[in-house]
């Protein structure tokens, strides 16, 4: 499915992921990790009631080696396809997303993912809405790394983490 580079998301939208944070630590910790590659926790956010879309994320995505690899495919059953997003807030405060081609791992490179800001793992085309305590396998390819399967979560948000969240940046 092709989108336009930049969606500008409706206000609610908006708000909805910026609040839509989980709690680390209620959820068993998993992870899986392919070559120099280690994922912790993917987890993704209840799809919204009648929504087509729904997105997922890692705890952290790290590249523990020492030549760069990339992120640049993923698929789900559960999906007709999964797109690469980034979101930033734009200079008039309006949450914006766009299709990257990959998400680039340094050397030694740790990203964290988390609902509202930066990248995240776009679910398009929802075959099931995802509900609160599922899981869902997602496969991911790496160029370097090659390919992975991880578990994902479906987790309920828990807005006071996401204030605490944000803040810490
Ligand atoms: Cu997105």
């Amino acid at each position: 499915m092709k989108i336009p580079l930049a969606i500008r998301l409706p206000l609610r939208h908006g708000l909805v992921t910026a609040l839509a944070m989980f709690a680390l630590g209620n959820a068993p910790a998993h992870g899986a990790g392919v070559g120099d590659i280690e994922i912790t926790h993917p987890f993704a956010t209840p799809s919204l009631p009648g929504a087509t879309t729904g997105a997922a994320y890692f705890a952290t995505l790290a590249n523990t080696g020492s030549q760069p690899d990339k992120l640049v495919r993923a698929a789900t059953p559960v999906a007709a396809s999964v797109e690469l997003h980034t979101m930033s807030v734009d200079a008039q405060g309006v949450m914006r997303m766009r299709e990257v081609d990959g998400i680039a791992l340094a050397p030694k490179a740790s990203i964290r993912m988390r609902p509202g800001m930066g990248f995240h793992l776009m679910l398009v085309g929802l075959k099931q809405p995802l509900k609160e305590g599922a899981t869902f396998p997602m496969s991911l390819q790496f160029e370097r790394a090659g390919q992975i399967e991880v578990k994902v979560v479906v987790q309920t948000s828990r807005a006071q983490d996401a204030m605490a969240d944000m803040h810490a940046h």
